[in-house]
């Protein structure tokens, strides 16, 4: 481990030029004064909550000397001075977002979606097409939850290694240059407790890859000290195994002081230059950091720091350290310093101000004219006095926010209720105006409005002739990547026993040795980094299939799923994409932990992904094959019992598309409609023959995905023709068929065309017990199908189908 001391200072290099080291320090105090004013704004009302980055801007600023154009970020809320030392954050945008601000040109990172101190740059055009990432210094986009900007942080730098080493991909020069970027990482010290910050560290020395993880240690997570947090209370001692040797790669170890300009200019640039021209991943443990402000908004840290420390962290504080540095090597005097910081805080008055008037005076133009209207609909209102009260009440709002204005509109239209239509005709069309204007600013880009959008892609039928061979299902989906390996350089697949054997139920047997271990690999049992190695990856422009082995294990997998890949293009309003594919296999086989089909889970947490439930290794490769070209992010979840069931081959594998969003009927039928997907579907069709045979006719309509679901109105058609329903699946009850009957009573209308009450057929609510006989009283039977659908055609027609 070495510990960089002070260097010699050298005032011909670049970094350490006079200019550069007064730039430096007008950035970090431009950068202090935003969070102590921030701070403020907040106490005063004008926002909700803030959190800073006092005491970590010296650092900050000696990265950003070492950060490339090309470069990557993955970091957390305390990053503001690197951001506006690189120029990707302006002091205005800053406290656009501090103040929640919408315009997406103030506020770049997130359009007012997220509470500040959430970074990102921009990867995309207006329509969605990439930027020239090579020429741009990226930030990946910031989540809250605490170390989960690591696992992506891998995938970040994995893309380097795959640029670098993989010859397909080097006519992408908009991506990459020959892999020399560097994913610097950044992390509080009481977040590495987190597992996801070692499991991403471990894959890191295990890939080697230029990654450079800072942790930025103050001493405290909030009010806990670090010998709660971390054995030895040091991170850089506790991974000294990880530490690279002579005889063995591993991962460069520094450790530097917060408050030593030289010894940090020298650290990131050396862990810089080791990343980038050798890929050896690098942690630099950066230690007396301070928080003259104490952690966030939301509390004092008088609270729990005590005097002493108070004491030390104003006498270690890094831009007074900074300043003494300055004075001591002469390099400007105190007035040139005390210019500076005069100028630097005129400056954040001046763009808290500018940012506060855009923000504010759009809202109160809003509120001006709602006033209005509402004035003159209570003119020829006979419940004028009401409305006028609501007029004078909201104009008399301070610092009014949208919602103030649209309670008021909102109010008078109900108040308005009995008028004639011409009296609120004005007022009625500028609130449904301004309800699109807010759609677009709160809830738009959940799902890619982009001419990539998985909606868009043109449904290609998959053709067979009479002598299209039957075979196993795996080899439909093992000859479909094949092709697309052949096709695709950017296409690649990783996961648990994916490379040497080609997963589990062989998939891509045989397709390592013939494209590579670049395309087709192995990884370590570390589900949460496996999906950042592909959320990363896909950031950069890749398209990755991330496997996770068992549905069941997706959980590992999902907060990273959720937290990141579902809402990033929410949450940068189509700022950034990552076309991730997760590709794993459920539903049907035994015991608590093999079986699962936890589409409920899935619903609730992934909605912005594209959920594929395809029924068998056909429909999935028509799935796989929409999916890689559209730009979303989706989850396939194949049928883990129908790998060796036979199929027979498409004659057009890897041009046949499966229309996403679009279910399929699968039998027709006139008196009850069944919806299903998944294994589920030899379920039904085999109960359909059956109730056939008692001279019951059901429809069996297979989603096929669940996000989107039938955006065709397909469900509701058959339901209009049968005016019965049942959902089934295998999830537990209350879940996925929940979902689907909201979808279809909510979305298509077809309540008033049901002559029973819909149905639903699931799982138990425990999870399945072992072996055929567990499956066979855990999940929906053959029989339990029939005796549903029997029962409702009882309860249809009594003599015709008597009780059993
Ligand atoms: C997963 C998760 N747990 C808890 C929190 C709440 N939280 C926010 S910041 C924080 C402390 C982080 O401390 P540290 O990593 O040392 O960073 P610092 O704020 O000191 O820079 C906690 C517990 C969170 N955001 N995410
Ligand atoms: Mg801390």
């Amino acid at each position: 481990m070495s510990e960089v001391q002070s260097v010699p200072k050298n005032l011909n290099s670049p970094n350490l030029s006079k200019e550069a080291v007064l730039e430096d320090f007008r950035i970090a105090m431009i950068s202090r004064h935003a969070s102590l004013v921030g701070r403020k704004e907040v106490f005063m009302g004008k926002a909700k909550f803030g959190i800073f980055g006092d005491g970590k801007e010296l650092a900050q600023v000696a990265l950003a000397r070492a950060f490339q154009l090309g470069d990557f970020r993955s970091g957390y809320y305390r990053d503001q001075t690197f951001m506006f030392a690189i120029g990707e954050l302006t002091v205005q945008q800053y406290f656009a977002q501090l103040y929640a601000y919408t315009n997406v040109t103030a506020e770049p990172a997130s359009a007012g979606r997220l509470m500040n101190g959430h970074f990102a740059t921009r990867s995309l055009n207006e329509d969605g097409s990439w930027k020239d990432l090579t020429k741009k210094y990226n930030s990946a986009a910031d989540i809250s939850p605490t170390a989960a900007q690591m696992p992506k942080l891998l995938g970040l730098a994995y893309a380097s290694k795959l640029y670098r080493e993989n010859k397909g991909l080097k006519d992408l020069s908009t991506f990459s240059v020959n892999g020399n970027e560097v994913a610097w990482g950044t992390i509080g010290n009481a977040s590495t407790s987190e597992g996801m910050f070692y499991e991403s560290i471990n894959a890191a020395g295990v890939l080697q890859v230029p990654m450079v993880v800072s942790v930025w240690d103050d001493g405290y997570g909030i009010s806990v000290p670090n010998e709660y947090h971390t054995t030895k209370g040091s991170i850089s001692e506790v991974l000294a195994g990880f530490e690279r040797s002579d005889a063995q790669k591993g991962i460069e170890i520094i450790r530097v002081k917060g408050w030593d300009y030289e010894a940090l200019l020298n650290a990131f640039a050396s862990a810089g230059e080791l990343a980038r021209t050798s890929h050896v991943p690098v942690l630099i443990h950066v230690l007396e950091l301070t928080q003259p402000q104490g952690h966030s908004t939301s509390g004092s840290h008088e609270r729990y720091k005590d005097s002493k420390r108070l004491q030390w962290e104003k006498e270690w504080d890094c831009i007074a350290k900074f300043r003494e540095y300055i004075l001591s090597n002469k390099i400007a005097n105190a007035d040139a310093l005390d210019k500076i910081e005069t100028e630097a805080k005129a400056l954040v008055k001046q763009e808290k101000e500018a940012a506060w008037s855009a923000f504010s005076n759009e809202i109160k133009k809003e509120l001006n004219e709602a006033v209005v209207l509402l004035k003159a609909a209570a003119h020829h209102s006979t419940r004028k006095v009401l409305i006028n009260q609501l007029a004078d009440e909201l104009s008399k709002t301070i610092n009014p926010i949208r919602k103030d204005v649209m309670v008021a509109v909102r109010k008078a239209l109900l108040t308005l209720r009995l008028d004639s239509p011409a009296a609120k005709a004005d007022l009625k069309a500028w609130y449904e105006k301004q309800n699109d204007l807010n759609f677009d600013r709160y809830n738009s880009h959940l799902y890619s409005q982009t001419e990539w959008s998985a909606l868009k892609v043109e449904e290609v039928p998959a053709q067979f002739n009479d002598n299209s061979p039957l075979v196993d299902g795996r080899e439909i989906l093992q000859s479909y990547f094949d092709l697309t390996l052949e096709k695709d350089p950017r296409f690649f697949t990783f996961g648990e026993d994916v490379g040497k054997i080609g997963d589990v139920n062989q998939a891509f047997a045989g397709l390592q040795s013939k494209h590579g271990e670049l395309r087709v690999s192995d990884t370590g049992i570390r589900e949460c980094t496996i999906i950042g190695q592909g959320i990363g990856t896909a950031l950069r422009g890749l398209r990755p299939l991330a496997e996770i082995q068992y549905l069941d294990y997706l959980l590992y997998g999902i907060q990273m799923l959720s937290d990141d890949v579902a809402c990033l293009n929410y949450r940068t309003k189509g700022g950034q994409k990552a076309p991730l594919i997760v590709r794993t296999r459920g539903h049907r086989l035994e015991g608590v932990w093999h079986s699962g089909s936890p589409m409920g889970m899935i619903l609730s947490t992934l909605r912005g992904m594209i959920v594929c439930v395809p029924r068998d290794m056909t429909q999935a490769a028509g799935m796989y094959n929409a999916l890689l070209k559209s730009d979303e992010p989706a989850i396939v979840i194949e049928c883990l019992n129908g790998y060796r069931l036979k199929e027979q081959m498409p004659l057009n594998l890897g041009e046949y598309t499966v229309a996403l969003g679009k279910p399929e009927v699968l039998r027709e039928g006139t008196e009850v409609t069944l919806v299903t997907y998944g294994s589920m579907c030899r379920i039904v069709m085999e109960a359909a023959s059956e109730l056939a045979e008692i001279g019951i006719n059901i429809e069996v309509i297979d989603v096929q995905t669940l996000l989107p679901f039938d955006v065709y109105g397909i469900v509701g058609k058959s339901i209009k023709k049968t005016n019965r329903v049942i959902f089934a699946d295998e999830d537990v009850p209350g879940a996925g068929t929940a979902f689907m009957m909201q979808q279809v009573l909510e979305r298509q209308e077809i309540f008033k065309f049901l002559d029973s009450e819909p149905q639903t057929i699931t799982a138990q609510a425990h999870r399945p017990a072992y072996s055929s006989d567990g499956d066979y009283f855990s999940k929906p039977s053959v029989e339990d199908v029939i005796e549903k659908v029997y029962a409702l055609m009882h309860e249809v027609d009594p003599k015709k189908y008597p009780a059993i």
